[in-house]
């Protein structure tokens, strides 16, 4: 067959005789062709992912106001969910395989252990003297601290200060969910073991090798300080003025591999006054700014960031990164679904 002799344009289901039709569904049959487009469109992906910004004033007086309305008794986890329109609001995915959440724990608070299969990361907010304890470890929460929750470890969080902790949580429960391979179970509340990741792994090239081993947690690090990931940056910033992407990856510390195994987590800072522009790439993408002031273009959107806002972006678009500070660095937390595009082999580049 010649490339001109493709069919333009399909039968629909309304071609075929409504008998016909019946006895397709009584049997649970579905003809392919009325849906051949929809579900393979030509060139590009059809995204249900629309650029969607959730601003932290917005979103805080609500979670406060969630604080005062339900105990964290009755609610395990207390978030607000920053759902997209385009997946639809009861769906709560920021994206295909992302889940976004704002969580607020009080002073004194605790919200029990349990362990679950997606996996989870939690980028502290706001406020301080929270701790997170996962498989025994006890993380301390600080502004701009990224903690893993990966697969199978167990967590529970509680907060010994006297103002409110404020945390997003990101997780690939949308893509776990989808897999019909997401459940929990609860477990007793742990008990701290001595040893924390974010030092033994505190210098980026020095492992830890007792007795000449290689440690073989799947995890080593679960604690990302925020501290370190900003001084890695400036210090990139300053090392080479021509690299354009001021930018780090979390990464498993042992073999060098993406933080978890579904989603990516990075950092990237603007120099001042600078505009960044990234390219189409495959996977959706979330930004949150730790610090400074941003304007996002993403399709027919911009966004203009202030310290704690949250915006999402489909996939296969550029997104245009400008901080608006013309004398001080802007720092942005990035998620996205690289890793889980690239174990799938759909990973695009289209600059
Ligand atoms: C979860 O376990 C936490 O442990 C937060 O803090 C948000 C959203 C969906 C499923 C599990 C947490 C979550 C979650």
């Amino acid at each position: 067959m010649q490339p001109q002799d493709r069919f333009d344009t399909l039968g629909r289901l309304e071609d075929l005789p409504q008998d016909y039709r019946d006895e397709l569904t009584s049997k649970n049959l579905v003809p392919l062709w009325p849906s051949l487009r929809a579900v393979l469109p030509p060139g590009i992906p059809a995204r249900k992912t629309q650029p969607t910004c959730w601003a932290y004033d917005t979103i805080r007086p609500l979670l406060i106001k969630a604080g005062e309305l339900t105990p964290i008794e009755k609610a395990e986890r207390r978030v607000l969910v920053l759902a997209n329109p385009g997946h639809g609001l009861e769906k709560m995915q920021a994206s295909a395989a992302m889940y976004l959440g704002m969580q607020l724990l009080l002073p004194g608070e605790r919200a029990p252990a349990h362990k679950h299969t997606p996996n989870a990361v939690r980028m502290v907010v706001e406020g301080d003297g929270a701790w997170t304890i996962v498989n025994g470890e006890k993380c301390p929460m600080s502004r701009g601290d990224l903690i893993l929750t990966p697969t199978g470890l167990w967590h529970e969080h509680g907060h010994d200060g006297d103002k409110p902790v404020v945390w997003l949580d990101v997780l690939d429960l949308p893509l776990v969910y989808y897999m019909e391979a997401s459940y929990h179970e609860e477990v007793p509340n742990q008990t701290v073991l001595p040893g924390q990741g974010h030092k033994a792994y505190a210098r980026g090239g020095l492992r830890p090798s007792p007795m000449f081993e290689r440690a073989t947690k799947a995890y080593p690090m679960l604690r990302y300080p925020w501290a370190q990931a900003r001084a890695a940056l400036l210090e990139l910033a300053d090392d080479d003025s021509n690299v354009e992407a001021v930018q780090v990856t979390y990464a498993q510390p042992e073999n060098g591999l993406d933080a978890e195994n579904i989603l990516g987590f990075y950092a990237l800072m603007l120099r001042p006054g600078q505009v960044l522009t990234l390219p189409a790439r495959s996977p959706a993408q979330v930004f949150h700014l730790i610090e400074g002031s941003v304007r996002a273009q993403i399709v027919d959107s911009t966004f203009t960031l202030a310290e704690a806002d949250t915006c999402c972006a489909p996939g296969y678009e550029r997104v245009t990164l400008s901080n608006l500070s013309a004398d001080k660095p802007s720092f942005v937390f990035i998620a996205d679904e690289s890793p889980l595009h690239r174990k799938l082999g759909v990973f695009e580049n289209r600059g």
